[in-house]
Parts: structure tokens; C-alpha cells; sequence
């Protein structure tokens, strides 16, 4: 049989290069990719399922609709394209286009997603979100410091001889690098552990500091306070490359180790053993998370941690950097700059950016003028994964009508009027970039969609003809056949001579300059030219000061809202080895892995309550609750407890029905571990 070429487009660091074997029209075997020298080890357990995922009896094959009764019936393709386009005509006229939001997350990469936002443009104007669920304030932290997002490419690891996995669990989301941790770890490097669990990762680590989350930046600018006063800074290093040292070094002048434990509750020996790591180890790296982000202060804590590798001349050398975001492969957008999609960046009258994904559902409910009325939803999962699940369901249920594209029944979809059944990546061919590696490769197409399923090009091209758009017959704007698809790829590659459709359907191609180790001029597109500790920008464009700074999390047990007394324990709701967010735990491989939803709380606060392991207990604050089952986990700091996010409300434990709606310092992020709740036991009589 022969082996094809493909590439998992999920939003997932190692974005793996991979081969599908296929035989009388069926997929039967996904393996690694021969060409890759980021993935060599092979797809995860998710990469595998998608035998499962492709074929599985819950996919959905037809267009449905809902019932009176609350159910879903099937309808023909013509019939649901009539009813949708009978709407979006009507409401273009009255109250307008800009009532129909138009929604996407981050289920799939690659360059065919822009064709939906074409059509939305064509169709008149609609109203979409700015911001992101995942990664924003760190971009931005990043952007502000070094000028932009890339870093040294993922073998570079191995040469490292300090790793600080900081707010990053790499064992579960990133498991390629584990690898070249190995590697690092084995030619006598040091790994060093942030994180308020112990996770998988911290297995090899000679340090685990557990902070108190949304803690970290002061305990990074404690470190900065040590390496200032010790002499560990690179201080030829600074002179040449780094603007705002001076003020810096003054404002963390009495940032001592002392004052950083009080608030973090990190040791002082072990904020010591942190800073004489950076102090004598080199050359080194730090990995920093994207959980780690995901707090209101966050883009100042990443601004301070940044400051470390700065103040060490650990930037633009092998095995030294800042491993956050690589978007040496990200040629076609301008995702390297988080703010370019903001309102005052594109005023063009048509798209009405105004929904921050982060505050979705009151966003939604707060439009005037015109007021939303129709929703459409694709690659995305907004009532599960989005801030505030309650208000996400009411921002939807208060509309007319809802579409949603999607492959499953998901909970998003169970809320829609039609629900339209999605391709797979192997139903449509596409090229994708990563944001760990700087590969580009090509998502083929090597199966025909099941059933009547419709790849959203074709969706749009049907809408376009029923809404008389004299583009709709143009397979240009909406390439539908595969040598339309090809042709539209071809021409987004036209610009870059060495990489072509032929080349990338042999395997993964290395974005055009993509280098090894970046930054290695010692050039930073910053306004200065150099690393920024102090930033103009910083502080005009996100009124924060200037040089990076501590400031408390909003839901810290020290502020009196919400009162500590009632919701004493942090929540934290990071990613999980065997689904991505939403995606996979629906499939048996994976239930067999993990059954059901757990929340893991100390033994010391499981006993003060009462809750032994394996009891049903409660996870509640002022905004919901929900019930699943204890696990006692003593290598999780006392105080936080943990659900992993991605679980269904139908499983009975979507985190975000416990978060706030609200938005991180820099980046229109999300604060998703702003969170605080109580838990007690429920019984089970
Ligand atoms: N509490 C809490 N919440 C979080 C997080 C957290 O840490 N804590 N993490 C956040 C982060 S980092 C992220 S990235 C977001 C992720 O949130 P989302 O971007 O909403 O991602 P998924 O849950 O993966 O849902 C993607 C959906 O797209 C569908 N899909 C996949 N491929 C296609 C396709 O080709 N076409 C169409 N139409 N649909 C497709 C999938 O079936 C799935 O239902 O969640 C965020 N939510
Ligand atoms: N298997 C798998 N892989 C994935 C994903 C997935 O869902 N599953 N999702 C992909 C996506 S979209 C993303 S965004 C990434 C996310 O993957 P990571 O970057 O690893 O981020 P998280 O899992 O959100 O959080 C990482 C760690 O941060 C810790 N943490 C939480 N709060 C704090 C804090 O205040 N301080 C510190 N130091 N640590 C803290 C959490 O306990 C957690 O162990 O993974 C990608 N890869
Ligand atoms: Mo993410």
C-alpha cells in the first residue's frame, strides 16, 4: 500500500508529520513521517485515534435540524441551504449583515480556513471576535520584548544545558520535546520545574517550585533581584543588546527573595537555587507555557520572566532562548503581531470586530445597533471552551438562529437550529505552518468525505449561488474540486520558489529563512533594536508600567472578592495528554485512558472536608458548579485544585461553566485560571 503524506493540523505544538496508509478508499494506518526531525517518535495516542475518529458512528454524515421536541431529525442539503439562506438574506436587509456573527476557533489550521472569512466579507459584512482562547498575552509579552515570535527550532534543545519548563507540562502537551529534553538531560544537563502540579514532566527535574498560581513573576523578578545583586548578569551582553537594564534593575531593587516568598509561597532556598541555576548554567533555556498565561497579570509575569534570559545574555545562542511561540512557518499571516486584528487596526466598515473571545457570551448580549440575531459557528467549540459556559448558552439561546459546522454532536452544536456535518483533514487538502516547529507541510486529501459530509468551501460556494453572489461559480474565490483546492495553494506558495505543492506532498519543507537558532544577529525588531525590559509600548498600548512588574491575580486568596473564606481553592484547568480541549474524548481509544472527568485536590484539603478519593464531590463558586469525582493527588500544591478542560457538558464537567469572562492584560487573552472555588462532598446515598 502506498504511504501518503499528511500532517495533523490540531492546535498542538508538535504539529506531527505523518503517513496514512489507505486501501480500497479506507484509512488504515497512520504512522510517522520518515522526513521530520521534529516528530521523529510518532503520532500520540490522538494521532492514532483518528481511525477511530474518522469512521466512528457518532460522526455526523448529514445535515440536521432541530426539532420542536429539542431533538435533531435529518434534512437534505437543499433544504437546510434554503433555510439558511432565506436567513442570512433576510437579516442582511433587517437589522443588517453585521447581526450575523461569524465564529471560529482553533479546530483546524491551514490557509483553506480563509476562505470562510471571504465569504462573510462577499455576503456584505458580519460581526466577528478579536483575541484568543490560547495564547495571546504571552505573544504579546514576547512581541514587546524580543519584536517577535520565534524561537530556536526543537532539536536545538538537546544543547541546552539548563531547561526551566516554566508553567509548561511538555510530558502531556508537547510530547515531541520530552525528547530533546532526554537528550539535554542525558549530556548532564539541569531541568528545573515551575508549576503548582507535579506533573509528568517534572519526572527528570533536580527542582519542582510549586507557586501560587498567578504568582510567578515574583518570583522571576526576585531571581532577576539575585542574579543583579550576585553578579550573575552578562553585563557585556546587556550593554550591547538590552534597553531599560537600568531601570529594571531599579525597580526590582527590593524585590528581594524574602519579599517574592511571601507572596508566591515558593521557599527562599528554592528562589536561591533558581537564580544561582541561571547564574552558573549556560547555555540556557526557557520553555514557558501557555497555562502559565492565562491569568490578568499574565503578560507582565511573562515580560518578567523574559527579563531573565535577557539579563543572562541567554538569547540568540544554541540551546539558550525563549521557547514560546515559533512562527518562523506562519509566511502567510500576521499572527506574529496579536494586535493586528484589533477594531483600530481594521476599520474597513464591512467586519464589525467587536466580540472579545474572551468575553464572548456578554460580549454577544451586549451588541446594539444592530443587535445580533444569527450566529454561524466552525472549528470551534464555544459553549464548553469559551469563559463562562452559562453565559455562552444564553448569548446563543437568546439569538434567532444558529448554524454549526462541526464533525460531532458536540455542545455547541446541540444548541443550533441546523447542525452541518465537517471534513476531516484527510477530506480536503490544505497547507498548515506550526508554532513549535518551522516546518510547512500539506494536509492531504487522501480519502472522499463520508456521507453527504461538505468541506466548508463547498458549503459557502452553495450559500454564495443561493444568494445570487456573482462570485459563487468562481473556484477561485471558493475552490471546491481538488485541482481548485490545488490551484489555490499554489498560488498562496507562488511567493516562496522552493516550496511547492510537489515537494510538500514528499514531506515536511522548511519555511523559507527559517533559521536554528533565532536571533542569532543579536537583531530585535523591536522600536529600539534591541531587548526591550522597558517598554514605551507596553505601557501606552496596555497601561501597564513600563519595566515588568508583580501585580496580585484578581482572584487571589488576598483580595476579598470573591471571599476567601466561601471559595478558599484555586482552580486550575490545564490541557490533557489524550484529547485536545473538546476533541477525542469522545472515541473508545481514548475513554479507555481516561473514563471520566476527576478533580485532583490535595489529601490535606480532601481530609479538612471530608473527601476521600474516588467521592462524588461538588466544584463550585458564585458562577456554577459541577459534581464529578475526587482524586487525591499528593504532588499538587495544597490549595489548588485541578479539572482538566475539553470535558463536555454532557459528561457533566465543562470547566468553564466555573470561569469568568474576562480578559488577561496584553493580547485580549483569557484568564482562565483566574478562578477560585470550594468543593465538599455530595452524598451518594
Ligand atoms: N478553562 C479552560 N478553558 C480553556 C482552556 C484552558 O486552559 N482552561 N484552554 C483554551 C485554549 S488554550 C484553547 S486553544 C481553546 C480551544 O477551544 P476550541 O478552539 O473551541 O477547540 P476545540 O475544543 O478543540 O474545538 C474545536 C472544534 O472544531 C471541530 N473541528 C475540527 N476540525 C474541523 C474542521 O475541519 N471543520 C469544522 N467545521 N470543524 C472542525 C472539532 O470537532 C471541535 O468540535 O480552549 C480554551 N479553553
Ligand atoms: N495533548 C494535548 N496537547 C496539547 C493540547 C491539548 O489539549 N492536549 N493543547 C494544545 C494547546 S491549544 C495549548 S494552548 C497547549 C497548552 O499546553 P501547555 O502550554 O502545557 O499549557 P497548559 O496545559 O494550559 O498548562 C501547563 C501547566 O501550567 C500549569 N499552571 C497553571 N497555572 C500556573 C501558574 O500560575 N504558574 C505556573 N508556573 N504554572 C501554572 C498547569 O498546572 C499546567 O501543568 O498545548 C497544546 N498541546
Ligand atoms: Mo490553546
Amino acid at each position: 500500500m502506498p504511504l501518503l503524506t499528511t500532517a495533523c493540523p490540531r492546535n498542538c505544538y508538535s504539529t506531527c508529520a505523518l503517513t496514512v496508509q489507505v486501501e480500497d478508499g479506507r484509512i488504515r494506518r497512520i504512522d510517522t513521517h520518515p522526513q521530520t526531525r521534529a516528530t521523529p517518535g510518532g503520532p500520540c495516542l490522538k494521532g492514532l485515534s483518528y481511525v477511530e475518529r474518522v469512521y466512528s458512528s457518532d460522526r455526523l454524515l448529514h445535515p440536521l435540524r432541530r426539532t420542536r421536541g429539542g431533538g435533531f431529525e435529518r434534512v437534505s442539503w437543499d433544504s437546510a441551504l434554503d433555510a439558511i439562506a432565506g436567513t442570512l438574506a433576510a437579516v442582511r436587509r433587517e437589522p443588517g449583515p453585521q447581526s450575523v456573527l461569524y465564529y471560529c476557533a482553533s479546530g483546524t489550521k491551514g490557509l483553506m480556513n480563509r476562505v470562510s472569512e471571504r465569504f462573510w466579507r462577499l455576503y456584505g459584512g458580519y460581526t466577528g471576535t478579536y483575541g484568543d482562547l490560547c495564547w495571546p498575552s504571552g505573544l504579546e509579552a514576547t512581541r514587546l520584548t524580543l519584536g517577535d515570535n520565534k524561537h530556536n527550532a526543537p532539536w536545538d534543545l538537546a544543547n541546552a544545558r539548563l531547561v526551566v519548563l516554566w508553567g509548561k507540562n511538555a510530558a502531556e502537551t508537547n510530547i515531541h520535546q520530552q525528547a530533546f529534553i532526554d537528550q539535554a538531560l542525558d549530556a548532564g544537563g539541569t531541568l528545573i520545574v515551575i508549576d503548582p502540579r507535579r506533573t509528568q514532566s517534572a519526572e527528570r527535574a533536580s527542582l519542582l517550585i510549586q507557586p501560587r498560581p498567578g504568582t510567578d513573576g515574583a518570583v522571576a523578578l526576585a531571581v532577576a533581584h539575585l542574579l543583579i545583586e550576585h553578579g550573575g548578569v552578562d553585563r557585556a551582553f546587556v550593554a550591547r543588546h538590552v534597553l531599560g537594564f537600568d531601570a529594571f534593575a531599579a525597580s526590582v531593587a527590593d524585590f528581594t527573595p524574602e519579599r517574592a516568598a511571601g507572596i508566591s509561597d515558593v521557599p527562599v532556598s528554592a528562589i536561591h537555587r533558581l537564580a544561582e541555576a541561571f547564574a552558573a548554567v549556560r547555555p540556557a533555556t526557557i520553555s514557558a507555557g501557555f497555562g502559565l498565561q492565562h491569568f490578568a497579570n499574565s503578560g507582565q509575569t511573562m515580560r518578567a520572566i523574559l527579563a531573565l534570559l535577557a539579563i543572562t545574555g541567554n538569547v540568540g545562542r544554541p540551546g539558550a532562548g525563549w521557547v514560546y511561540a515559533n512562527l518562523q512557518s506562519h509566511v502567510f499571516d500576521d499572527v506574529r503581531d496579536p494586535v493586528a486584528s484589533f477594531p483600530p487596526a481594521v476599520p474597513d466598515g464591512v467586519a464589525r470586530v467587536a466580540v472579545s473571545m474572551a468575553r464572548l457570551g456578554p460580549d454577544m448580549l451586549a451588541l446594539a445597533d444592530p443587535p445580533l440575531r444569527v450566529a454561524w459557528v466552525e472549528r470551534g467549540n464555544p459553549i464548553p471552551q469559551n469563559p463562562q459556559t452559562p453565559t455562552v448558552v444564553a448569548a446563543f439561546r437568546a439569538l434567532d438562529f444558529r448554524v454549526v459546522v462541526d464533525q460531532f454532536l458536540t455542545d455547541t452544536a446541540r444548541e443550533a437550529d441546523l447542525v452541518l456535518p465537517a471534513k476531516t483533514m484527510f477530506e480536503q487538502s490544505d497547507v498548515i505552518g506550526a508554532y513549535w516547529h518551522a516546518y510547512l507541510q500539506l494536509k492531504q486529501k487522501v480519502i472522499d468525505p463520508p456521507g453527504e459530509v461538505k468541506a466548508e468551501s463547498e458549503i459557502y460556494r452553495l450559500l454564495a449561488r443561493r444568494l445570487g453572489m456573482p462570485e459563487a461559480g468562481n473556484g477561485t474565490v471558493f475552490p471546491v474540486s481538488e485541482a481548485e483546492v490545488d490551484a489555490y495553494l499554489e498560488r498562496a506558495l507562488a511567493p516562496f520558489p522552493g516550496v511547492t505543492l510537489a515537494r510538500l506532498r514528499a514531506g515536511p519543507v522548511a519555511a523559507p529563512g527559517a533559521q536554528n537558532v533565532a536571533f542569532e544577529d543579536l537583531v530585535f525588531p523591536t522600536p529600539s533594536g534591541r531587548i526591550e525590559l522597558e517598554s514605551r509600548e507596553a505601557a501606552t498600548r496596555w497601561g501597564v508600567a513600563a519595566v515588568p512588574d508583580y501585580v496580585e491575580p484578581l482572584e487571589s486568596v488576598r483580595r476579598a472578592d470573591p471571599d476567601p473564606a466561601a471559595y478558599p481553592l484555586y482552580l486550575l484547568t490545564p490541557n490533557t495528554k489524550n484529547r485536545i480541549h473538546s476533541q477525542f474524548g469522545n472515541l473508545r481509544m481514548i475513554r479507555q485512558f481516561d473514563d471520566r472527568p476527576r478533580v485532583a485536590i490535595h489529601p490535606d484539603d480532601a481530609r479538612a472536608r471530608g473527601i476521600r478519593d474516588g467521592a462524588r464531590v461538588r466544584v463550585f463558586n458564585a458562577r456554577g458548579a459541577i459534581v464529578i469525582e475526587a482524586r487525591l493527588d499528593n504532588g499538587l500544591k495544597a490549595g489548588c485544585v485541578a479539572v482538566t478542560n475539553g470535558w463536555w457538558l454532557t459528561d457533566g464537567a465543562a470547566v468553564n461553566v466555573l470561569s469568568a469572562a474576562r480578559e488577561t492584560d496584553m493580547g485580549y487573552g483569557a484568564a482562565f485560571h483566574e478562578n477560585r472555588v470550594q468543593v465538599e462532598a455530595v452524598s451518594t446515598e
